[in-house]
């Protein structure tokens, strides 16, 4: 677990809250980084073996500290590294580090075993994709001559199932020549999109952008190692999605509980962890199909990230398959499979599908619907520091 020495801390541009982030581990005296500084590193020694805990705060005079990072010391000297300006608009640096990954609450069977995961830090957009976002890289497909529409579906050139148009909630359509998306709507999240429409999506973004391509297209396998867009694997995105937090339900540390004040989902009063004073759709969001809530809304959890429960569901890069009970450093799921796995919920599932362990494990990889859409993830471009 050599990976465990280097905690990369990212501040993103000048204008950004001061934050300072504390080391704290078991044999030794808590270490405090500042967070608004410019390529600097800051070294501290622990023992082998040593666990240590980073939170970070805003308001250093408040001692308000939120949880960010954990992991074991594995030789002497643990390196921190402060890099300005290296976060990419829209995204988040996941901390990453040890977490345990899986159901801790008896809540889902298939969210067992619960297992110790290691998982280097990482870019995650803090929103799902937006039909704004997914129409403009569709768009510049289409004129690569990369895609190409087939009555009502977006196809690549094998006749992969990537997108559907015309569906009577639809909010992309085409004129023949351009994507369009329904006036008002840019902001909202994707759906109708399958995995390959996903990782098409990331490949197409990455080219138009000029960063390394993750995707070989002919057998959809991820080079991780590359620094273009990316799905993220399924131990990223729970540990993304927990914010820092251990053995919470949700995305959000101060409640056990979901409402309609905090995701957009389907409530209903049969789920005892569900106390939303309303039932049903959302009282807002649900009044217009396909009763999405704009990509940013509701209060972003600890790792900065949007509507993580709730909204759409959000393929992630794996292939289903049980979980074991070994620790595992940056899992990514079996080479092959039938299903993709789709997190978080959306704003269709009822609250027992909206939890942070919760995994949906029957999803083709083709499947087109309007509640699965997705949000990428970048590997960090510079390693090994
Ligand atoms: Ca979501």
């Amino acid at each position: 677990m050599s990976a465990a020495w280097v905690l990369a801390v990212e501040i993103n541009g000048h204008g950004q809250p001061q934050q300072f982030l504390r080391i704290e581990s078991t044999n030794a005296a808590p270490v405090l980084i500042r967070w608004d500084v410019d390529m600097e590193q800051i070294i501290c020694t622990l023992p082998q073996g040593t666990m240590y805990w980073v939170q970070r705060t805003r308001k250093l005079n408040e001692q308000s500290w939120e949880p960010w990072s954990k992991g074991i010391a594995t030789n002497g000297t643990l390196r921190v590294a402060v890099r300005a300006d290296r976060i990419p608009p829209g995204f988040s640096l996941v901390p990453g580090g040890l977490f345990l990954m899986g159901d801790v609450l008896n809540d889902h069977n298939e969210a067992r075993d619960v297992h110790p995961v290691w998982i280097d830090p990482f870019w995650m957009q803090t929103t799902e994709v937006s039909n704004g976002e997914f129409a403009d890289v569709l768009q510049w497909g289409l004129e690569q001559g990369l895609i190409r529409v087939e009555g009502d579906l977006v196809v690549d050139s094998r006749g992969t199932n990537l997108f559907a148009l015309n569906r009577y909630d639809s909010e992309i359509a085409f004129d023949g020549k351009q994507f369009q998306v329904r006036a008002g709507r840019e902001v909202y999240p994707v759906g109708y999109v399958s995995w390959y429409g996903a990782v098409w999506y990331c490949q197409l973004r990455s080219m138009k952008e000029g960063l390394e391509p993750c995707y070989d297209m002919n057998t959809w396998s991820c080079d991780f190692a590359k620094g273009g867009y990316r799905l993220p694997t399924e131990a990223e995105w729970e540990c993304a999605a927990r914010g820092g937090y251990e053995g919470r339900r949700f995305s959000w540390s101060d409640s056990e509980f979901i409402s309609h004040e905090r995701a957009d989902y389907q409530s209903r009063t049969n789920v005892w962890y569900d106390a939303s004073q309303t039932t049903g759709f959302h009282p807002i969001y649900g009044q217009f199909r396909p009763r999405t809530a704009p990509v940013v809304s509701f209060e972003p959890n600890n790792y900065g990230l949007y509507n993580v429960i709730g909204n759409i569901f959000e393929w992630v890069n794996d292939w289903a398959a049980r979980y074991s009970r070994a620790f595992q450093v940056n899992p990514r799921g079996p080479d092959t499979g039938t299903f993709k796995i789709i997190r978080g919920g959306s704003w269709y599932t009822t609250a027992e599908r909206t939890t942070v362990a919760f995994r949906y494990m029957s999803a083709r990889p083709e499947t087109l619907t309007g509640d699965i859409g997705f949000r990428v993830a970048r590997s960090r471009a510079v390693r090994g520091e």
